[in-house]
Formats: structure tokens, C-alpha cells, sequence
């Protein structure tokens, strides 16, 4: 159940709270070094995270395969090349599957740095390229040219503004996505069409509290998306950075926790159960995300209803865990349901476990005003306007690729041409 009284927008009501120290291990042990953390506190934290709050997930599947069904030289008015393919991850025809669609600047040096995100309304649906195929999955009504919850022909290129694909590739960045549907509806019962059905405990019928939950399903996705993208020569594996938006950016979060292979992890907005630390008592709630999305989290996430304090964890443990990588936390001034400050504050303490590695962590100590992004490797901004993710946020996380690991890195390690230049030709 929830109520109106449970929802907090006022700062001086949030309460006391003591945050779980990264650095100290369940039984008391101070974390000494970066061996320890790497060795014991870093696997000790993500296995809190798999039983209390996302479950367990399975591995990759032996079988999977992937199949190219479209490789365009000429998309985008010759600006890409358009790739799509289907990662069968039982490799069978009829079995799970997902599409993912690649656009690759033509401009650039090969291979390119890219970014991953899942997409809310299916391929077609981040550009009117009509070379996308069009999703036939399940999708929730609200989008433009959903009937049944199928996509019609109406609904291509109907979220463009959360794409802005030929500036991503301008700057030298390859942008790769998947609809998360493919891998799970997005409804208390969609489990039943999905991934979890089929593999993992719930296929066998067991329904154990800490069985992966929608989310960690989605963010085994974005993993699956990885071990396509390490085989196209196309593309830079070393360099992929990982971003969603909302529940999608926890779900990044949680891909990117688990799975070292992300070069950079970005988070948009994602709020309770993503960036924002669960102990604050300030907009959305732990009991409220349960009750409304109970397919989200592991069964056992449920018991912390009300009970935030007992988590033997907290969300900056989650960011702690992408540690040394470079991270990006982004909020919205008017987003107060995913607590912009809880955002905030996440990425700050998880700096001890950044400096115990030997960089920077979050640098500065109060959050920064709106529009002036703080880009050290632990990277915020809190944006003007609404929850969306715009071409502001966007440029943002394409300035920190740049600056920490992307087209520019990549120039240097090679030596190449462009390595040569002053920024300025
Ligand atoms: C909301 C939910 C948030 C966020 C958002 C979204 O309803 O309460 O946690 O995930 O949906 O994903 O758009």
C-alpha cells in the first residue's frame, strides 16, 4: 500500500541516516588496499546486490548466436552505416532474441567508441530512418502509434529528441540500442514472455527471493549486447559506454556494476533504485517502487519496505562498484521524484572507493548549480527542466567520452594523425 503522506519533497524532513562504509568489510575488516577491495569488499558488495535488491542472474548461454540482417554503407543521407542484428540467446529461431540497432559514423577511424542504451519504445522509434525494422513486441499504450500495445508504421522516429543520433556519430561516437521489450515486457506478468522464462530458476518453476527480476534481466541484456559488439571489428569494445534513462538507467547502472567489460557507465535520471541513495526520505520510496513495479527487484528487495535502514547496502555502494571506470550520474531540476540531491550525494560517497584506486572520485563537495556539470571521473550534472533525457545531457556525456576515454583517448593510444593536432584545426 502506498499513501500520500509517504512522500517527502521537503529537504529539512528527510531525516537522519547513516550510509553502509564501502570500505568496511561485513565483518569489520577496514578495506587496506586496492587488492582487498578487489579481491573481497568489490565481490562482498555486488553479491549484497544480487541477493537484496536485483537477484542473481544467469551467465551468457553457450548457445547464443547472432545473426546480421542489414548492413547499410548509405544510411542517414551517407552519414552511417546502419547495422542490425539478432542475438538468439538460446540460439534458436523461435527461442528469447533481441535486436540491436548499430549506427556507425562513416567519417571516423575504425574501430569507433560507442554508446549503448536501451530505448522504452522499440527500434524504430529513436530515428524515422524506415531501414529500422519495426518492432512487432509488446509496448506499453502511450506512445504515438501503439494500438494493442504493437507499434504501427506511425510510430517511427516518435522518440527522436532522446536520439540525436547524427551529433553522436559527428563526434566521432558509434550509438548502438535495443528495445528493452525484447527481452522482458514491462509488466508484472511479462516474465512469462520474456528472457527470465526461458532461462534461469523461474523457467525451472522455482521462484527463489533472490531470482533475477525484470531489471536484472534488461541489464543481462545490455551484457549480451556487449558480447556482440566485442566481435564487430567496427567497433571498439575497449570503449563502450553504457547509459539509460529512468528505469533504464538503473538498469545501466546494474549492467555496468557487474560487468567490467563497460568502459564508462552513465545514468540519467534513474532515481530510487538506481543513483538515488534509498535511505533519504525524499521522493520516491522503496515500499512505492515495489508495490507499483513488483517485477523490478529480487523478491527479497521487498522486505526493506519502509525499512531502508536495513539494507545492507545503499545505491553509492552500487556506483562504489563501477569504480575505477569513469561514471556519470545526470539529474533534472524538476525530476524531485528521483531525488536529484540523493542522486548527487550517491556519487559523492562512493569517492572514497575512486581515491582507495588511485583517482579523484567526485571532485567538489556541494552539489553544483543547474547546467554546470561537474566532468572528474566520477561526472554530475543536475540539468534545468523536466525527467527526459535530452541532447543536453547527451553532449554532456559525449564531452565526458571525450575526456575520459573515448575518441580522444583512443587518438592517443594509437598515436594516429589526429593525435598530432592542436584542438583547434
Ligand atoms: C516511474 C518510476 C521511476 C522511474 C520512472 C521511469 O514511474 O517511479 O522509478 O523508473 O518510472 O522509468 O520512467
Amino acid at each position: 500500500m502506498t499513501t500520500a503522506e509517504e512522500f517527502n519533497y521537503d529537504e529539512s524532513k528527510v531525516g537522519e541516516y547513516t550510509l553502509p562504509d564501502s570500505l568496511v568489510m561485513l565483518d569489520g575488516r577496514k578495506v587496506a588496499d586496492a587488492a582487498m577491495w578487489k579481491e573481497r569488499r568489490r565481490p562482498e558488495i555486488l553479491r549484497l546486490f544480487e541477493e537484496h535488491v536485483y537477484g542473481r542472474s544467469p551467465g551468457r548461454p553457450q548457445e547464443m548466436s547472432f545473426k546480421a540482417f542489414d548492413n547499410d554503407p548509405r544510411a542517414l543521407g551517407g552519414l552511417a552505416t546502419r547495422k542490425q542484428v539478432t542475438v538468439a540467446f538460446t540460439g534458436q529461431p523461435g527461442g528469447p532474441s533481441m535486436d540491436l540497432l548499430i549506427y556507425l559514423p562513416n567519417k571516423a577511424k575504425k574501430p569507433v567508441p560507442t554508446f549503448l542504451l536501451m530505448n522504452f519504445w522499440g527500434n524504430h522509434s529513436v530515428h524515422p530512418d524506415p531501414g529500422i525494422r519495426l518492432s512487432e513486441r509488446w509496448m506499453v499504450e502511450k506512445a504515438a502509434g501503439v494500438v494493442n500495445h504493437r507499434a504501427t508504421e506511425a510510430s517511427r522516429g516518435s522518440r527522436p529528441s532522446r536520439h540525436p543520433i547524427e551529433k553522436i556519430l559527428a563526434r566521432g561516437y558509434g550509438y548502438a540500442t535495443i528495445y528493452y521489450g525484447d527481452i522482458e515486457p514491462d509488466h508484472p506478468q511479462g516474465y512469462k514472455d520474456g528472457v527470465r522464462s526461458v532461462l534461469g530458476p523461474l523457467a525451472e518453476g522455482k521462484h527463489p527471493r533472490d531470482a533475477w527480476g525484470a531489471i536484472g534481466a534488461w541489464a543481462w541484456g545490455l551484457r549480451r549486447a556487449m558480447d556482440y559488439l566485442e566481435t564487430d571489428k567496427d567497433i571498439d569494445a575497449r570503449r563502450v559506454a553504457v547509459l539509460g534513462h529512468s528505469r533504464l538507467g538503473k538498469t545501466a547502472l546494474w549492467a555496468g556494476a557487474q560487468d567490467e567489460r563497460f568502459a564508462i557507465v552513465i545514468s540519467n535520471e534513474s532515481g530510487c533504485g538506481g543513483a538515488a541513495l534509498s535511505r533519504r526520505w525524499y521522493g520516491e520510496t522503496v515500499n512505492r517502487i515495489n508495490n507499483v513495479f513488483p517485477h523490478w527487484f529480487c523478491e527479497n528487495f521487498k522486505q526493506y519496505n519502509g525499512r531502508e535502514k536495513d539494507l545492507p547496502v545503499d545505491q553509492h555502494m552500487l556506483i562504489a562498484l563501477i569504480a575505477p571506470r569513469p561514471v556519470y550520474v545526470a539529474s533534472a531540476e524538476e525530476d524531485r521524484w528521483a531525488d536529484p540531491r540523493g542522486e548527487f550525494l550517491s556519487a559523492k560517497h562512493a569517492s572514497p572507493v575512486y581515491r582507495l584506486l588511485g583517482t579523484e572520485g567526485l571532485v567538489g563537495d556541494d552539489m553544483p548549480a543547474v547546467n554546470q556539470p561537474i566532468q572528474s571521473i566520477i561526472g554530475y550534472h543536475i540539468r534545468g527542466g523536466e525527467h527526459d533525457l535530452t541532447e543536453y545531457d547527451w553532449l554532456r556525456y559525449v564531452d565526458f567520452a571525450d575526456k575520459h576515454g573515448g575518441v580522444e583517448k583512443t587518438r592517443r593510444h594509437r598515436g594516429t594523425e589526429e593525435s598530432r593536432r592542436t584542438p583547434c584545426e
